[in-house]
């Protein structure tokens, strides 16, 4: 299977499908390609459009098989590997996890605009407005409502990583990014997504990648830069 992405410190939709498959050890092949300075850069979308026919990522090419949009991805992967707990295996929970990530897919664009995601920078935390403060409101209720009725054999939504962990991993980036934590269940929840082995190696590679998108950058002060501490660390040592 090859995984089409593009850069890891923006890219949230990539780091969905790239999540779930490292965090279940389904080996791939990742295939980058960089945006340009837009999102709209005619060569990207050339070089991204013979994988996607909706010119976006992510795109997974599985033999003969393409798949785009993050959420067909998972459910690809879960169709392909019924042998591992892709969704959870409780009705109930299942039921729920598949509600709250098309939920995800489809929503809180308040959120997504005004807080883009860079996993490089840390901003301030302030009001950011009643729709955004709608989407954090209705994400907090999601995930306690997850972590209550179902999450107790494990710190992620349903006990176990799944899919819906993948679906939500940007968003615990975005709290993270723009200092915001409704309370400590969020909190822990964040901590507990960022601690995963597939989140670190990912951002790991975002702090290693040079490319800013000047277009997709919140207008605000910048409070932490991890990729320029990461090079002052490495020039000092
Ligand atoms: N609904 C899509 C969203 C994909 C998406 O918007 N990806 C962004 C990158 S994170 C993209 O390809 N943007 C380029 C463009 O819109 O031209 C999914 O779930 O995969």
């Amino acid at each position: 299977m090859k995984l089409v992405i593009a850069n890891k410190n923006h890219s949230s939709w990539s780091l969905r499908p790239w999540l779930l498959l490292t965090e279940f050890g389904i080996p791939f092949e990742e295939v980058l390609i960089p945006f340009g300075q837009t999102f709209d850069d005619p060569a990207w979308k050339r070089a991204i459009t013979a994988f996607s026919p909706a010119g976006k990522v992510p795109a997974l090419v599985d033999g003969d098989i393409k798949v785009w949009e993050s959420l067909a991805i998972m459910e690809h992967v879960a169709d392909t590997r019924p042998d591992l707990p892709i969704w959870p295996q409780d009705p109930t929970a299942r039921a729920m996890a598949r509600s709250i990530s098309a939920e995800m897919h489809a929503g809180f664009q308040a959120l997504r605009a005004a807080c883009p995601m860079n996993l490089a920078w840390v901003h301030e935390a302030r009001d950011r407005g009643p729709k955004v403060a709608a989407d954090v409101a209705r994400i907090s209720a999601i995930w306690r409502e997850a972590r209550e009725r179902f999450g107790s054999s494990g710190p992620f939504l349903f006990g176990a990583f799944s899919a819906a962990d993948a679906m939500f991993a940007p968003v615990t980036a975005r709290f993270t990014g723009y200092r915001i934590a409704p309370d400590s269940v969020c909190a822990a929840y964040c901590e507990a997504v960022q601690a995963t082995k597939g989140f670190q190696s990912w951002r790991m590679g975002a702090f290693a990648e040079p490319w800013i998108i000047a277009e997709d950058e919140a207008d605000e002060p910048v409070l932490t830069d991890f990729r320029s501490s990461l090079r002052r660390s490495r020039v000092s040592s």
